[in-house]
């Protein structure tokens, strides 16, 4: 949806049943009162999952010896051999770059497993890794845990290997049999990753999935992890690979709308990255995206890894916009991160500890157009996140200002929203005080967890909030003004 529409269609809800107001009735009938639901709120767990803003995605299979990037599941276990793999490697680079969680491709569409499984051959039991013997997700969870990340696995539904691929039950029972294994002998998994690709299998045939089955199984194995899919149940894809979510991006959705994942029509890509304010569920979106062109490791891409700018890039556009950045990372032949790729990810958790080092708006005094006497206005610049200003209860919109001691020059604006609570703000503006009048300097409509916002550096000793509407009380946890490194931006609005 763009802006206009956007727009529109908020106004048109706000005078109607969202604001608990009275709906117009038929001709005549006196209108019926509405009662207004609540909002969706996040579980413990979703709150968790973003606020840990990065996770690390590694592609590893036989593609990686092949040069492909979807095998077809008649490989060779024979060519898998990552002669150094060491995914201490792998976890210790993702926790210097300040990443909290990775993901590892347990099964990829090939359908060769990375763990020893029971109920297939194809898989490194059958490669001459470690003559048979490895086992790559006990290395990667062992891993995960001793740098004290978060171990989350993809297990491919699409498995272009399985003789039972296309049956319906017996590969049911062959995925949830998987599956199993996969979430009760490697300890904790904080994330399962279910890709949307339903492609054929050996025979020709497409598989029905038993969804619900299948996060069944994981509620009851493995209750504290979250569901990632491009129909939830706990985390939305955005919609793209590009690591770029909505401009406008609500937490929120409404399930029915992409009923299960795969389903392939024109407008999921806008809905998934834009979410929907009305939405009764809450299922926030990962923005799942590549450091290079391909998901696996090809030599012919050494050169086109990811700058730590263009990193920082995708940081404004996902994270930066209500989302969490899943970076992908693949190991090379040897089974361990290139150096091109290290390089970029130090680099690239260099320049954004540097970037938010310190809130320029800190000292300063805030007042706010009303507040809960529980939530003061002061909770803004309180860098728990926990700590929040609230507006008065249901009020639909509200200003906040801060007073500085003495002027600043930055370029970088953070809003954050109490998301524990939900996500209510649609639209804000803020403007400065140039000592003789109030200046705009960005707009916008969302906010949810963060929205960061660049323009060409401002001076000023005065900043005000005008949070224009929301859908129920506004409250923010967090504004901050930054000064990145040197650079100019333009207009002074998140452009795409
Ligand atoms: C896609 C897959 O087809 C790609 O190979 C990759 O795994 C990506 C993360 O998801 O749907």
């Amino acid at each position: 949806m763009d802006r206009r529409r956007f727009l529109f269609a908020g106004s048109a809800a706000a005078s109607l049943g969202v604001l608990g107001l009275a709906r117009p009735g038929p001709a005549g009938a006196a209108p019926a009162p509405v009662a207004a639901a609540p909002r969706p709120r996040p579980t413990p767990q979703q709150l968790r999952w973003q606020r840990d803003e990065l996770a690390m995605f590694v592609h590893l299979t036989v593609n990686t010896f092949t040069g492909k990037e979807w095998g077809d599941g008649t490989e060779s276990p024979a060519i898998f051999n990552p002669r150094k793999l060491d995914a201490r490697q792998w976890a210790r680079t993702a926790k210097q770059a300040g990443f909290r969680s990775m993901i590892l491709t347990a099964k990829h569409h090939d359908g060769f497993c990375l763990w020893p499984s029971a109920f297939t051959e194809h898989s490194v039991k059958h490669s001459p890794w470690k003559n048979g013997h490895g086992d790559v997700v006990r290395e990667f969870t062992d891993a995960c845990r001793a740098e004290g990340l978060g171990a989350g696995l993809y297990l491919s539904p699409w498995d272009r290997n399985a003789r039972s691929y296309g049956s319906g039950q017996a590969y049911n029972d062959y995925y949830v049999a998987q599956l199993t294994e996969l979430l009760t002998h490697y300890g904790r998994i904080v994330e399962v990753w279910f890709d949307g690709a339903n492609g054929e299998g050996p025979n020709g045939r497409r598989q029905a999935y038993d969804w619900p089955r299948i996060h069944a199984t994981v509620r009851r194995l493995q209750p504290e992890a979250v569901m990632f899919s491009d129909a939830g149940p706990d985390l939305r894809w955005i919609g793209d690979e590009k690591g770029v979510a909505g401009e406008t991006c609500w937490s929120s959705i409404d399930p029915a709308s992409v009923p299960y994942p795969g389903y392939d029509r024109p407008w999921v890509g806008d809905l998934l990255g834009h979410g929907d304010p009305h939405g009764s569920t809450w299922r926030p979106g990962e923005s799942d995206v590549s450091i290079r062109p391909g998901w696996f490791w090809h030599p012919e891409e050494n050169d086109q890894v990811r700058s730590p700018d263009g990193l920082m890039e995708l940081y404004f556009s996902t994270v930066g916009r209500n989302s969490k950045l899943l970076l992908n990372v693949p190991p090379n032949r040897d089974g361990l991160f290139d150096p091109e790729d290290i390089a970029s990810l130090q680099g690239f958790n260099a320049m954004r500890t540097a970037w938010f080092a310190g809130n320029l708006l800190q000292g300063g005094r805030v007042r706010a157009s009303s507040s809960d006497p529980a939530h003061p206005a002061s909770g803004v610049l309180d860098a728990d996140p926990d700590a929040y200003w609230s507006a008065t209860r249901s009020v639909r919109n509200a200003w906040l200002e801060i007073e500085l001691p003495r002027e600043i020059e930055f370029d970088t604006l953070e809003l954050g929203e109490a998301i524990a609570l939900g996500q209510n703000i649609a639209s804000h503006r803020v403007e400065t005080w140039n000592g003789g009048a109030w200046q705009p300097l960005t707009w916008g409509t969302t906010i949810g967890y963060r929205k960061i916002t660049r323009f060409d550096q401002v001076r000023t000793d005065r900043l005000r909030v005008l949070l224009e509407f929301a859908y129920d009380t506004p409250r923010l946890t967090r504004v901050a003004a930054y000064r990145g490194p040197d650079r100019r931006y333009g207009p002074g609005h998140d452009e795409k």
